[in-house]
């Protein structure tokens, strides 16, 4: 049951990507929602309605939480449930045609099950868990090195960078490098892929959910900086790291 809902999920990610890219040769309107820095378009729109469709027909039963408002209206993790962010990045989609990806994770009962990273341009899946491993596309991924902070790239929120706040401008003094993407998906993906140590950012349910499913499954570590446990749905500063990186960063935030 869930490995038939995963393949199919699997096959809707490459659907919604060759729709995006087909999509992204026309126009589309671009919205501010709550200032000019902070975008909906027609694209991340459509792209939701289109997922949410199909997950519904996929799974029936299923419960759906998504950031552009085509959702259920869901207080708690009980049976199935899919977060989906159908553009995540949009800035970066406006702005640059690139790095930004297509997110959905499934959590049953509240287990973080699997979880599916599309980066659009890139032609790159990557998805997995349940206790099966993590894949881009067909080639299974190892778990990254587990390096230090000094030893490795970090990543970390521009607005809480900006203003200072949790000490967290240590940590970027402290890292080999500081970079910032401006999307959610893309950084976790260059965490799960070894190429960035740790990431630091406020996240809402739906950067978060597919990300942390992943990461979990490479035996990575997803914290909150009061280093409890992170619940999807109710995350704000959330550590997505290696163990190392995760106990450094963790003893200098504030
Ligand atoms: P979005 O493009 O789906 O909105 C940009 O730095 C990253 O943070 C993107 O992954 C973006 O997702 C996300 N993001 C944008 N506004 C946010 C907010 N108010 N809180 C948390 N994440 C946000
Ligand atoms: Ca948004
Ligand atoms: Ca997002
Ligand atoms: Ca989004």
């Amino acid at each position: 049951m869930l490995q038939e809902i995963d393949q199919k999920v699997q096959q809707l990610m490459w659907d919604v990507q060759k729709r995006t890219l087909d999509r992204m040769k026309q126009s589309y309107d671009v919205n501010l929602k709550t200032s000019y820095k902070d975008l909906v378009t027609t694209v991340d729109k459509e792209n939701e309605r289109y997922l949410n469709q199909r997950l519904r027909e996929i799974d029936p039963d299923a419960k759906i939480i998504s950031e552009e408002g085509y959702g259920d209206q869901v207080n708690d993790l009980k049976g199935h449930v899919f977060i989906v962010d159908p553009i995540d990045g949009t800035m970066n989609f406006v702005m640059q045609h690139c790095n930004f990806a297509i997110m959905i994770a499934l959590y049953v009962d509240g287990e973080p099950t699997y979880g599916y990273i599309m980066d659009v341009m890139n032609d790159k899946l990557y998805h997995g868990g349940n206790g099966d491993g993590v894949f881009v596309n067909n080639h299974q991924l190892n778990t990254p090195a587990n390096n230090s902070l000094h030893d490795s790239l970090m990543v970390l929120n521009a607005g809480l960078t900006l203003d200072g706040g949790h000490n967290v401008r240590e940590v970027g003094k402290q890292a080999r490098g500081l970079r910032m993407y401006g999307s959610a998906g893309i950084e976790m993906i260059y965490v799960i892929t070894g190429r960035i140590g740790g990431y630091l950012s406020y996240l809402k349910p739906w950067d978060l959910a597919a990300g942390m499913v992943l990461a979990l499954e490479l035996g990575l570590v997803v914290k909150g900086i009061d280093e409890q446990q992170v619940n999807v749905l109710s995350s704000n500063l959330v550590l997505v790291a290696t163990k190392q990186v995760a106990s450094d960063v963790l003893e200098l935030v504030d």
